[in-house]
């Protein structure tokens, strides 16, 4: 393993930011974070947006009360993102994501590229409660697809293993078998412009949810992905004029921040014009 970076709590305190946030729309990691990070700075954890629909729901299951919404005012700690996505005054920042490059910001930023923000706070373990380490094997079973995803490192398995009792009894929380989205909930999951596409996404264990359905309600293009975790499988469905007009699975769990060309090139193929990031997608 890599020499884990040592995170300055106290620091990150002594700056007091107004608010904790995670990115835009937050997931389940950027929920959990915010709200263990505010915890650890005395500061309190604010939601940026609408939650995405299925970490909202997991976060309801929780036990946790919805987060209040980021006010329009007041200076920002940032948790699993590195920019903010409106201009604000940011304090710090504490994230999990890849760096494009070297990353040079007027406020002290921890980096580190592992499977979840919530591994980096679980480090912090001596003055974590126990609903705090269950909240954040939740938020690290999330991102890294129960362990599966390319992006998983040793660091998340050994945050796993040392949380809690027994990891595994989180997955069905995290991926209930049937969360009880709509289609149009399902068209808002994990939605993000990934190749200047609008692109949902879920995952779980079994196999996609409707695509059919959801395509119905967008025009397109359009892409949604479904993981399933068990059969280790990645499912895409490209959408035109409310209709599939391409499904595909593929034998491996794919992160949609790598997309490798066994997806960009049918992508292009079916919508008939190079994709290109206007900017790197944050998960
Ligand atoms: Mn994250």
């Amino acid at each position: 393993m890599d020499a884990a970076l040592d995170i300055d709590w106290a620091e990150l305190a002594r700056l007091a930011p107004d608010w904790v946030v995670g990115h835009l729309n937050p997931d389940l990691d950027s929920l959990v974070s915010s709200f263990v990070a505010a915890h650890l700075t005395g500061s309190q954890a604010a939601a940026w947006g609408a939650p995405e629909p299925l970490s909202e729901a997991v976060w309801r299951t929780l036990d946790q009360e919805a987060l209040a919404q980021l006010p329009a005012d007041g200076t920002v700690g940032l948790v699993d993102c590195v920019f903010p996505q409106e201009s604000r005054s940011v304090l710090w920042a504490v994230d999990h994501h890849q760096p494009a490059g070297s990353i040079t910001r007027p406020y002290p930023v921890y980096l580190e590229a592992l499977g979840a923000t919530a591994t980096m706070i679980s480090r912090a373990r001596d003055r974590l409660t126990a609903s705090d380490c269950r909240l954040l094997a939740a938020a690290i079973v999330a991102d890294t697809m129960a362990l599966t995803s390319n992006r998983t490192t040793d660091h998340d398995r050994h945050a796993l293993e040392t949380l809690v009792e027994d990891w595994r009894a989180l997955i069905p929380m995290v991926f209930p078998k049937d969360p009880g989205l709509s289609p149009a909930q399902w068209r808002a999951a994990g939605r993000k412009q990934i190749l200047g596409l609008p692109w949902a996404s879920g995952g779980g264990f079994g196999p996609a949810p409707d695509v059919h359905a959801i395509a119905a309600g967008e025009s397109g293009p359009f892409a949604f992905s479904w993981i399933d975790i068990g059969a280790k499988t990645t499912t895409l469905a490209l959408v035109l004029d409310h209709r599939v007009v391409r499904l595909l699975t593929y034998p491996a769990v794919l992160s949609r921040t790598r997309i490798g060309p066994e997806i960009r090139v049918p992508m292009e193929e079916t919508f008939g014009h190079p994709l290109r990031y206007p900017s790197e997608s944050r998960e």
